[in-house]
């Protein structure tokens, strides 16, 4: 046998003795942080530092992201041959009070294996400014219509899968405070919706419901080591709404934002990173497998995260479980991956399970690689305090409260959004 089929197989045999642990040990203590050394970004496989952009762009980002795919969140295919048609199902050019012209838009999918799926897009463009406009992708929870009381709005596709198998929450508006779109528009900006779930839903037994199966060489109950999980695979969703938005006539495609909170704060940096589209990525309180250093094993493990969510992840990354000393990256070097676009990172006091100040940490570090640009990261290693946003090349918020989105956030996404893009708001700030 090769040397590099018997190396895999140990790898793998590894990632099923390593397994997952839901009942590992979580640490809130910052005493009991490890001591680490952060993974230098700079720093290539063979040794060599980076001193030039070129040199980053051609050895480092590459090789950084080669160890993203095939360790954490597996590889994306580079032609999934899935082809997609956009159908509009409804549109009202006086929704929101007058304030928006609302487009519901149904994405047709079909496999080269004949296979079809659908998804449906919400998008909402303001009426108050003519001509292109910046727009911000985000996937919901739990539906279009649970994002806004509008009547008009059409219950997301997934309802009735997801509802049968346990989620709840699926009611008009029932999520409306996380989105402040009446904010958004009045500011100039579109915002595109769609649910999560429409494309990946999120459970460990309903892979067979989204998208997969309509990928060649697609095996219901086996999964490679570097194989997408579903972050991967919401990540692929992403850009499939940036090639919607692309068309249509309204929308600036040079300032397309991805904001995402939580699982989807992690998807919303994996998807950044890989599509440059996005010229400013976003992610609210994104924690663990997101903004958050693993190495510093503090709230949510990679024990825990793997085990409470093994499709989410690759299968090689269950390797780290309970191993995070062994990382030879971590998630800075993600966040970095976006440069010279634009990262942001959200934390919330509360949510110290997403761990706000290996968070911070994270955003912190991508420092050298925006400096390399001649941009400015963030200027202290010390965590702002409470509610004094830091808008630089990176930007960074922590807010008083729980794990969530507020009004709050948006109102600091738009102002950086703002900065990045010489926007002029038309609301008053
Ligand atoms: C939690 C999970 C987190 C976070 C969160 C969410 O249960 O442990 O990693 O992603 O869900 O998405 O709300």
């Amino acid at each position: 046998m090769k040397r590099g089929k018997l190396l895999f197989l140990a790898l793998m045999m590894t990632v099923t003795i390593a397994g997952q642990n839901k009942n590992a040990p979580v640490n809130y203590d910052e005493s009991k942080v490890p001591v680490f050394e952060v993974p230098d970004v700079m720093r290539c496989e063979d040794g060599q530092r980076v001193e030039s952009v070129m040199q980053w762009e051609k050895k480092r980002r590459p090789e950084l992201l080669k160890m993203f795919s095939e360790q954490e969140y597996g590889v994306t295919p580079r032609h999934t041959g899935i082809k997609v048609k956009y159908e509009l199902v409804a549109s009202n050019p006086k929704a929101m009070g007058g304030l928006a012209t609302q487009k519901q838009i149904r994405f047709n999918f079909t496999g080269k294996n004949g296979k079809t799926h659908q998804a449906l897009l919400l998008l909402y463009l303001p009426n108050n400014t003519k001509g292109r406009v910046p727009v911000i992708v985000s996937y919901n929870f739990h539906g279009n219509q649970t994002t806004t009381l509008e009547e008009d709005v059409i219950f997301s596709p997934s309802k009735e899968l997801m509802r049968s198998a346990g989620s709840e929450n699926w009611g008009r508006g029932e999520q409306a405070s996380r989105w402040s779109y009446e904010l958004a528009l009045k500011r100039g900006y579109a915002v595109a919706t769609m649910n999560y779930h429409d494309i990946y839903p999120d459970s460990p037994e309903l892979r067979e419901y989204g998208i997969s199966p309509l990928l060649q060489g697609y095996k219901e109950d086996s999964r490679a080591g570097n194989e997408w999980g579903a972050i991967g695979v919401w990540a692929w969703g992403y850009s499939r709404i940036a090639d919607y938005l692309e068309k249509e006539k309204r929308i600036d495609k040079d300032c397309m934002v991805v904001l995402g909170h939580s699982r989807l704060g992690k998807t919303s940096l994996w998807a950044g990173v890989q599509d440059k589209r996005f010229k400013v990525v976003i992610s609210n309180d994104s924690g663990c497998g997101g903004a958050a250093l693993s190495k510093r094993v503090i709230g949510e493990n990679l024990a825990r995260i793997t085990a409470n969510f093994p499709h989410w992840f690759c299968p090689a990354f269950n390797v780290y479980s309970e191993n995070e000393a062994a990382l030879p990256f971590d998630q800075h070097e993600l966040l970095a991956l976006v440069a010279p676009r634009h990262v942001y990172v959200a934390s919330a006091e509360d949510d110290q399970w997403a761990d706000p100040k290996g968070e911070y940490l994270s955003a912190y570090y991508t420092g050298p690689v925006y400096k390399l640009y001649n941009m400015q990261g963030l200027p202290s290693k010390e965590q702002p305090a409470i509610h004094q946003p830091q808008h630089y090349d990176v930007g960074y918020h922590i807010r008083a409260g729980k794990h969530d989105v507020t009004e709050y956030d948006w109102r600091c996404y738009l102002d950086f959004c703002d900065k990045v893009f010489g926007c002029f708001s038309t609301e008053a700030h």
